[in-house]
């Protein structure tokens, strides 16, 4: 495969302003006629060459006439002599057999698309690029009875019915947009409709499309839409631009959801919802990924992106809209431990692998690797600072200018970052690095105080470490805030300050600091880096009781629950007593929030520990945790048990107070449950009983299902007859077995993936096994190598029908230098195997060579 390099970014030869479509829809073939306005873009005698993917050309014609064509691999290319032609050309694809889910696919009954990133070179030929912007009006006939509801991007214009019992609909969208916004949906739909009315008057007519039977479960989206729309008014002053905004539910998808102009397309997990079968992590989901498609509308369409390696402009700046939103909606603390729980998770061993890439990446062989932690949630953090630095009123004058100047065009990273510095009146020269350096830098931290001069010194380090291509580093703009609380009171010791290092080194001096103070540090998150401190674990279990940040309390707690494993892990043996009393001290505290609560007491992951480590042992690791857990659970078994009781009663209610009861009687359970409490399984069962809603019941069951009782059975019985018909249920039953801490969890899940409805056919399916077994550490990383070769099994099984969902799910085996010898041998020779595969995707290729680099 041919890796595609920034630097060689050149203007299109050909634009297209115009472009007309007409399907004639049938899942087995499809007919695809376009017609193509282009016009010389500068002087030169380039032919054009319209990028094609396995299409075959049935007729081309140019000014109207019929001419030889050239082939350059799928490409097609002609060689004209003027500068303004209009090209036609027809296809035929055969939507039923798309198992690749990109182009035009068949997916329980309708027909969609999905053309980002290249996808619509699968539909017809075109310069399938961001940076080539058309009008497009789309034509569609197909059959009435199957296919009554034709949809695609923009307003309709026109619909009718022809003999032999098909219809056609017309629709015409006035904004010029890249070929990857293109979409059109035909089927058996119904609409949940609503009507907008932007702030300067215009009505919107919204449609939440699905089949018959899921329309009750749309209720939650539409609000979510609605609530968007206006926030992006009241808060960017961006408001809706089309008289129709529609969003279709589709169950076979590669990822969450898609922004085509006015005509989203969502897969159904990000849709559907009721208490009965979504959780309140489901249900938080949907609002924020029908958020972020709706923000997209700004961030995306309207200004959208040069070429692929400033996806980040869009999907960073999109994420950090869709966060800030979600935080406006409830508690922005928990939200904020929510996202950065989530970079953690995904992003920084992204960042510490060999798939590491910066922001703005500088090469790709296949671009949908790159839809990454790092370009989503790193480029977020990234626009989170810029905002933290400039201040709320000049970031706001920043993205005002940005979405002025840059509108209907194709922007770079540098554009936005060149309007944050002219509207905030700022340089950002040495911020630049943030888009070009990967890597998470480690900041270290450590503060002196003299009592008798009432001085207190913070010295402050800061180290990029090398990724693969870059092996040295310059130092970043981190934006740190802190602030100092005495050791004996807790009182903060003067008003929190914003320092910003951009030096590898710096002092920071307090005055008039009149006891020891502790450091309260990167208050917020404010900056996407580790931070190294010397406190102790009695200082981090008093920052844990005192900060008045309350990320900053949760951070100090995590700290010191991370010591203390990464100590139990080293000696075999673990200090629990600050743990125990600092979680106690978090439980008890009646000024707290369920919700914060919840965060607060939940321990690192095994992963994260393990991130910590020079040499990973999964298994020292998942004893280290189990033995906190029990030691937790038992000797706070009365506070558990408080709080597990301490839930408003009342039917369910999608409230913040209420979710927060929710998440925290769950968090008990399982620590009742790890204590050995011998009534939590009967407690477990009758939580999952008695639920009514599906947050307490998968609580239940994710409980259950890593004990060993004997309700563990009857649950997971009980939750697949109940749910059998329900695929995104079924979904959270392969899941919650695949994430199992029991001994046998890898055993279960090759026996899973022979059930009968197990298919990898299915992304949501695949994802919901193969994906959660991938991060199940203990399981996965079996010595026997066996968790191994399941995962390079399924892979190289998946590769065969969507080498996009394949390629994304390798990264696991691709951690081989974190483990000891033994385990990253196996690991390597299973990458060496899928890399032997014959025919194996590009996608897969680069995934798998890199792992190995
Ligand atoms: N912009 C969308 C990306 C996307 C995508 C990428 C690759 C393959 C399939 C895909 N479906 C959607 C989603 C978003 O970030 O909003
Ligand atoms: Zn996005």
């Amino acid at each position: 495969p041919t890796t595609i390099h920034r630097a060689d970014y050149r203007p299109p030869d050909w634009l297209v302003p115009e472009i007309a479509l007409e399907f004639d829809l049938a899942p087995a073939a499809t007919r695809v006629r376009a017609t193509l306005s282009v016009t010389r873009n500068g002087a030169h005698d380039r032919p054009l060459r319209l990028d094609g993917d396995a299409l075959t050309p049935l007729s081309v014609t140019v000014d109207g006439a019929p001419v030889s064509w050239e082939m350059d691999g799928g490409d097609l290319v002609l060689a004209l002599g003027g500068d303004a032609h209009s090209i036609t050309t027809e296809v035929e694809l055969s939507p039923e057999t798309n198992t690749q889910l990109m182009g035009l696919y068949a997916s329980g009954g309708l027909l969609c698309t999905q053309c980002e990133a290249e996808g619509f070179r699968r539909i017809t030929f075109f310069p399938d690029r961001p940076d080539v912007l058309a009008r497009y009006s789309v034509r569609m006939t197909a059959d009435k009875a199957r296919f009554p509801i034709l949809l695609a991007n923009g307003d309709p214009v026109g619909s009718g019915n022809l003999d032999d019992g098909r219809h056609w609909a017309e629709w015409n969208d006035p904004f010029p947009k890249p070929s990857y916004l293109f979409a059109l949906v035909a089927g058996d739909l119904v609409a949940n409709r609503s009507t907008f009315v932007t702030r300067s008057g215009r009505e919107v007519q919204l449609g939440i499309w699905v089949r018959a039977a899921d329309l009750p479960k749309t209720d939650h989206a539409l609000q979510a839409l609605e609530t968007s729309m206006r926030w992006d008014e009241q808060v960017y002053g961006r408001e809706y631009d089309l008289d129709v905004f529609n969003i279709v539910a589709v169950d076979d998808f590669n990822f969450g959801a898609m922004e085509n102009k006015g005509l989203n397309i969502f897969n159904s997990r990000y849709i559907l919802a009721d208490p009965d079968t979504a959780t309140d992590y489901d249900y938080d989901g949907i609002a924020a990924v029908v958020a972020h498609e709706y923000f997209h509308n700004w961030s995306g369409n309207r200004v959208t992106c040069r070429d692929w390696f400033q996806l980040s402009l869009k999907e960073g700046f999109t994420v950090y809209r869709d966060q800030s939103f979600s935080a406006d909606q409830g508690s922005p603390a928990v939200k904020r431990i929510e996202d950065v729980r989530g970079l953690r998770a995904a992003q920084f061993p992204e960042d510490a692998g060999p798939l590491a890439h910066p922001i703005r990446p500088d090469s790709y062989m296949e671009i949908s690797n790159f839809y990454t932690a790092t370009i989503y949630n790193k480029g977020a953090e990234v626009i989170r600072m810029m905002a933290t630095l400039l201040g709320a009123q000049k970031f706001r004058a920043g993205t005002d200018l940005y979405f002025d100047r840059f509108d209907g065009t194709a922007a770079t990273c540098e554009d936005f970052v060149a309007s944050m510095e002219e509207a905030g009146d700022t340089d950002l020269s040495q911020f630049r690095r943030w888009y070009s350096q990967a890597g998470t830098p480690r900041v270290t931290a450590s503060i002196s105080h003299e009592q008798g001069s009432g001085r207190a010194l913070l010295t402050l380090a800061q180290a990029v470490p090398p990724t693969p291509g870059q092996p040295d580093k310059a130092p970043m703009v981190l934006p740190l805030k802190l602030r100092l609380f005495g050791s004996e009171t807790g009182a903060p010791l003067g008003p929190e300050r914003l320092v910003v290092l951009s030096d590898a080194r710096a002092e920071v001096v307090f005055e008039g600091v009149s006891e020891r103070p502790l450091l309260s540090i990167n208050r917020g998150f404010s900056a996407p880096v580790i931070v190294e401190t010397d406190r102790s674990a009695a200082d981090l279990a008093f920052l844990s009781a005192h900060d008045d940040d309350p990320f900053a309390r949760y951070e100090a707690m995590q700290q010191l629950m991370l010591d203390t494993l990464v100590a139990a892990v080293a000696t075999g043996r673990g200090d629990h007593a600050a743990v125990i009393a600092a979680v106690k001290n978090t439980l008890t505290d009646a000024k707290l929030d369920h919700a914060f609560i919840a965060e607060a007491v939940l321990l690192p992951s095994e992963s994260f520990v393990g991130d910590q480590m020079g040499v990973v042992d999964p298994d020292a690791i998942f004893r280290a945790r189990e033995a906190l857990r029990r030691d937790l659970g038992q000797r706070l078994e009365s506070e558990w048990r408080a709080a597990y009781d301490a839930t408003r009663a009342g039917a369910f209610a999608y409230t913040p107070a209420a979710k927060g009861d929710r998440r925290l009687k769950t968090v008990a359970l399982g620590y009742i449950a790890a204590g050995g409490a011998s009534d939590a399984a009967h407690l477990a069962f009758r939580q999952f009983e008695a639920a009514d809603n599906m947050t307490d019941r998968q609580g239940a069951l994710v409980t259950l299902t890593s004990g060993t009782s004997d309700e563990r059975v009857a649950a997971l019985d009980i939750f697949y007859n109940r749910y059998a018909d329900n695929p995104l249920v079924l979904d959270k039953w392969f899941q919650v077995q695949a994430l199992s801490s029991r001994d046998d969890a890898l055993a279960a899940v090759e026996e899973l993936a022979r059930h009968k409805d197990f298919t990898l056919a299915n992304p949501n399916r695949a994802r919901a096994l193969v994906g959660a077994f991938g991060v199940n550490q203990r399981a996965f990383h079996d010595l026997s190598g066996r968790g191994y070769r399941f995962l390079a099994d399924q892979l190289i099984a998946l590769d065969k029908l969507n080498p996009q969902t394949a390629a994304k799910l390798l990264p696991p085996l691709g951690r081989w230098k974190r483990f000891d010898v033994a385990r990253a041998a196996l690991m390597k020779a299973e990458l060496h195997r899928i890399l032997a595969t014959p025919g194996l995707s590009k996608d897969m290729f680069e995934q798998a060579s890199k792992s190995l680099d």
